[in-house]
């Protein structure tokens, strides 16, 4: 089942109570896209809201336009509940309760790995487009929505992330093009923006990113990266998780890598991010811990030791390198 942008723009038209769920951890495409969608069916006078369920990363603020909630009980009805950039319940924890309220339940996503635990009533998924945001911008199109100054920002916000601002190759021509009328909207500056998402680390955050990046443990002759964040280390510097944003693509950069993996040691468990540079299947690894991705960036959690996790999870890192 694929739906298509313009059957689900006709059937949102006809509903009112919308709530839209980015997934947890959320980043600039998540939360971007829910955002845009719900500042448009705002504009055609449906009451619609963002369930939230955790802080949203400081670097991101911007994004939420007064659209977001951590309280379902905005609604007296919820006609439909709406995943966006995820598709599964393991995806929204804490908020499970709020989306089986939806009426109809709906799922826009750009994440190849299948739902197997929501019947949805409809779902768009693009594997090939760069963010979730590229969807979202067609769906407010064939809304008929005007593209406000709000409204571009969230989106450019979630094509700036996702693809690490237009260098991953997930970027395309459709994706310039988004941005090429983004910058037609009055007011629109591209730059500011960028310098919102990008330029607010705190010292705290550039001096553990420097400890990750100075302490990286390298394999198979430096093509693959390992990096930790330890709560040791986030204590030390003053800073939360989100503010690790940046050191993925920092670990990319360097010569010769073609694996980047992050590992994130959580109050709970240890989350795993992987990249790869041009041809590992780094999906394919994160799919078997149970996590997913693209083929490109994907990601997985433990509940073990972070010790333990890279001794574990370097060995099918090593395989995909062969592949
Ligand atoms: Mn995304």
């Amino acid at each position: 089942m694929n739906d298509t942008v313009k059957s689900i723009a006709t059937l949102l038209k006809d509903l009112d109570g919308i709530l839209l769920f980015p997934h947890i951890n959320m980043d600039g495409d998540a939360l971007g896209s829910c955002t845009a969608v719900c500042l448009a069916l705002r504009a055609l006078g449906k009451k619609s809201y963002v369930m939230i369920n955790e802080p949203v990363p400081k670097n991101l603020d911007f994004l939420e336009c007064g659209c977001s909630t951590n309280d379902d009980s905005v609604l007296d009805e919820v006609q439909l509940a709406l995943m966006m950039d995820c598709n599964s319940m393991n995806r929204i924890p804490g908020r499970e309760h709020a989306f089986e309220r939806g009426k109809l339940k709906g799922c826009i996503d750009h994440h190849m790995s299948k739902s197997t635990d929501i019947r949805f009533d409809f779902v768009r998924t693009e594997p090939k487009a760069a963010a979730t945001g590229e969807i979202a911008y067609n769906l407010i199109k064939a809304l008929g929505v005007p593209v406000t100054l709000d409204i571009a920002n969230c989106i450019f916000t979630a094509i700036t992330t996702d693809t690490g601002n237009f260098q991953h190759s997930n970027t395309t021509a459709r994706t310039h093009d988004i941005v090429g009328h983004l910058h037609k909207i009055e007011g629109f500056n591209s730059k500011e923006i960028s310098a919102l998402i990008y330029d607010r680390k705190s010292k705290g955050a550039l001096k553990m990113e420097t400890d990750v990046l100075g302490s990286l443990n390298y394999y198979e002759g430096g093509k693959i990266a390992v990096g930790r964040i330890t709560q040791d280390l986030l204590k030390r510097n003053g800073c939360t998780m989100d503010e690790a944003d940046g050191i993925v693509p920092r670990i990319m950069s360097i010569d010769g890598v073609e694996i980047g993996c992050l590992l994130k040691e959580t109050e709970m468990n240890v989350r795993a991010s992987l990249r790869s540079r041009a041809y590992a299947n780094v999906e394919r690894v994160a799919a078997g811990f149970g996590g997913g991705g693209h083929i490109l960036a994907a990601g997985c959690t433990f509940e073990f030791p972070i010790d333990e996790v890279e001794k574990i999870i370097v060995v099918p890192l090593k395989d995909a390198l062969k592949k």
